[in-house]
């Protein structure tokens, strides 16, 4: 740790305040070079206990930039998680409000929900696939707090891994009744297919990011608890959006989904 708690808790409130007044800013590692990866889940957890001292409840959690595609888009090499909040779900078919965002894009994802906690360190897919009680559809909203989503890693982390809004689907199924690798995913805007992809670009199985989040936490001494909801890590490269837009996703055997830009 290389920040003072005073300045964690200053960028954190500075973030936040980005986040809920849609305003950019420049990247946090601009004016703090020295800031370490404990540093910057810090700040991300100083956000979460702001929220949830207001009443905000803390809807699930993410795993975030887990495909090859949105490492790429990004020019990062390693997956980053957060959490998602109760204001950000959004109803199946609902709207979305970009006068309260900054410059959003959305991605597909493959959601879990777990039946049983999950602890690591050492936990790998067959303790997920074990812990899973099902999966089903979602559509991230990522909308980083950055000018020209000009940030690196760290300051993407402690931005809550640019977590915005969500739509999740009802169709579900058991990760036995499934090939998680080979579902297909196809997601169109205004329809038009914007991206598609398949399961296995999220670091080869979806249920891979969930091991490595249940070991991240376990890191730091905290679990994946039972019944938690977590959203994977977009599948495809991510999509700007605007007012009029209408996105879908279809994803084999979970159905469609869909969410409007107004
Ligand atoms: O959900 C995610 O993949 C996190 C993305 C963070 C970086 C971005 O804003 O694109
Ligand atoms: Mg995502």
């Amino acid at each position: 740790m290389k920040l003072d708690k005073a300045t964690i808790a200053k960028l954190a409130e500075h973030l936040e305040n980005c986040e809920l007044n849609a305003q950019d800013t420049l990247k946090i590692t601009e004016e703090h070079p020295e800031m370490d990866w404990d540093d910057a889940y810090l700040i991300q957890e100083e956000i979460k206990r702001r929220k949830i001292a207001r009443g905000t409840k803390i809807a699930g959690l993410k795993a975030g930039l887990t495909s090859f595609a949105k490492m790429k888009q990004m020019g990062v090499e390693t997956p980053c998680f957060g959490f998602v909040t109760d204001y950000g779900c959004v109803p199946d078919g609902g709207e979305v409000k970009v006068n309260e965002l900054i410059h959003p894009k959305v991605e597909p994802e493959i959601v879990f929900v777990m039946k049983h906690a999950l602890k690591g360190p050492g936990c790998h897919i067959g303790a997920v696939l074990a812990a899973t009680d099902f999966i089903m559809p979602g559509i991230e909203v990522i909308d980083s707090r950055y000018r020209d989503f000009k940030f690196d890693l760290k300051s993407v982390i402690a931005d809550n891994t640019s977590a915005s809004r969500f739509v999740i689907g009802s169709q579900i199924k058991a990760p036995s009744e499934v090939d998680m690798r080979t579902l297909g995913v196809v997601m169109e805007k205004n329809g038009e297919v914007v991206s598609l992809g398949a399961g296995a670009a999220v670091l080869g199985h979806p249920a891979t990011a969930i091991a490595m989040l249940a070991n991240h936490l376990g890191a730091r001494s905290q679990e994946i608890p039972a019944g938690a909801m977590i959203l994977s890590g977009g599948v495809t490269e991510a999509v700007a959006v605007k007012a009029g837009d209408n996105v879908t996703l279809k994803i084999q055997h979970l159905g469609s989904i869909s969410m409007r830009f107004v």
